[in-house]
């Protein structure tokens, strides 16, 4: 029995490393693997080739290397009825947070504005604002939008939840489904994006969708670029509606050097690096679902592929 792993951003080496240390005597091998296919029951993987997976016959578990699986569930050739398990890690959501409230502490303070003003030598005195005034709402409350939300809760932030199914978090007014969408917008001033991408989320956030929020509002994105309308939001950028955004995530990765994200007044974009998975943290939740899989016991963290999440 082999574990196979396939991934462009993460270091194979460091992985079988950790991985070996809770399962001694662990075997990996490096995919796309073009021999012995029969020896892989398991595949811990990020962004596979369409069609890779279908061709080993034995595999029994697919593990995500990311919290989104977006990147496997993609493949249209993607082998039926194997349960996939996706990335849950205290690090990556610590690192998440992270990225969030300071995303959210910049354009709250109006630090965007103070650097462009930089840029022209300009003595832009500007009253600092109140933070129990600005209103941030976080779209998506599973493991990633709850930390972050309880985090900004914690800063002072009055702080707002939407989420497909209602949630009841300590601190958190609370909204969901389309029913509570509208109510959700109109009273956020920094909306933070933490959905995933699916077949209900993409394309979600169009022109329609972002003139809902108040005018001077601002917009987070470390979610997936395909669940915002690019030219929507420079469209509301452009015509002041939307004050400022910070995003993670693009459509197509790397940006392309022609996007006009790139020279945007009022974008700041940053190369997909909102959080990630160490190994060195995220390992152990991979080794016991590794042991589970083998055992035949139900994995943790299993995405239901009709939902997409
Ligand atoms: P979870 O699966 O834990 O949470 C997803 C949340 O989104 C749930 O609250 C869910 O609602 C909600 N949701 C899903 N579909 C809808 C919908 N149609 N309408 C309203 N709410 C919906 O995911 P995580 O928090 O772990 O991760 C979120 C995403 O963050 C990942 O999918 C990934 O795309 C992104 N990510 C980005 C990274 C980066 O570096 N930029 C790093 C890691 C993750 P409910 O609770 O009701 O089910
Ligand atoms: C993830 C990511 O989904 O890094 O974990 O984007």
């Amino acid at each position: 029995m082999t574990l196979l792993f396939i991934s462009h951003v993460d270091d194979p080496k460091e992985w079988q490393t950790e991985l070996r240390r809770l399962l001694p005597g662990l075997k990996m091998r490096v995919g796309p693997q073009t021999r012995n296919l029969d020896d892989i029951d398991l595949a811990l993987v990020w962004a596979p080739p369409p069609g890779e997976l279908r061709r080993y016959p034995n595999l029994k578990a697919i593990l995500s290397l990311g919290a989104g699986v977006d990147h496997i569930l993609k493949d249209p050739r993607l082998p039926k009825g194997v349960p996939i398990a996706r990335l849950v890690d205290p690090m990556l959501t610590e690192l998440m947070s992270e990225y969030v409230l300071l995303s959210v502490l910049r354009h709250h303070r109006e630090f965007d504005h103070f650097e462009a003003m930089q840029r022209k030598k300009k003595w832009d005195y500007r009253f600092p604002p109140d933070r129990s005034k600005r209103r941030v709402g976080v779209m998506g409350m599973g493991v990633l939008g709850t930390d972050a939300a309880r985090k900004l809760v914690a800063a002072g932030f009055p702080v707002l939840g939407w989420s497909r199914r209602q949630k009841r978090i300590p601190g958190v007014e609370s909204y969901s489904g389309t029913a509570g969408l509208g109510a959700f917008l109109k009273r956020t001033d920094i909306l933070v994006c933490l959905l995933p991408l699916t077949g209900a989320t993409r394309d979600l956030i169009d022109a329609k969708f972002l003139k809902r929020m108040p005018k001077g509002a601002y917009f987070v994105n470390p979610s997936r670029g395909a669940v915002v309308v690019e030219k929507d939001l420079i469209g509301v950028l452009d015509s002041g509606h939307l004050a400022g955004a910070t995003l993670d995530v693009f459509r197509e990765e790397p940006l392309p050097k022609s996007h006009p994200f790139w020279t945007h007044p009022k974008v700041l974009v940053t190369p997909h690096v909102a959080a990630m998975g160490y190994p060195y943290s995220a390992a152990p939740r991979v080794a016991l679902n590794i042991r589970r899989a083998r055992a035949g016991k139900r994995m943790l963290d299993l995405i239901d592929p009709k939902t997409g999440y």
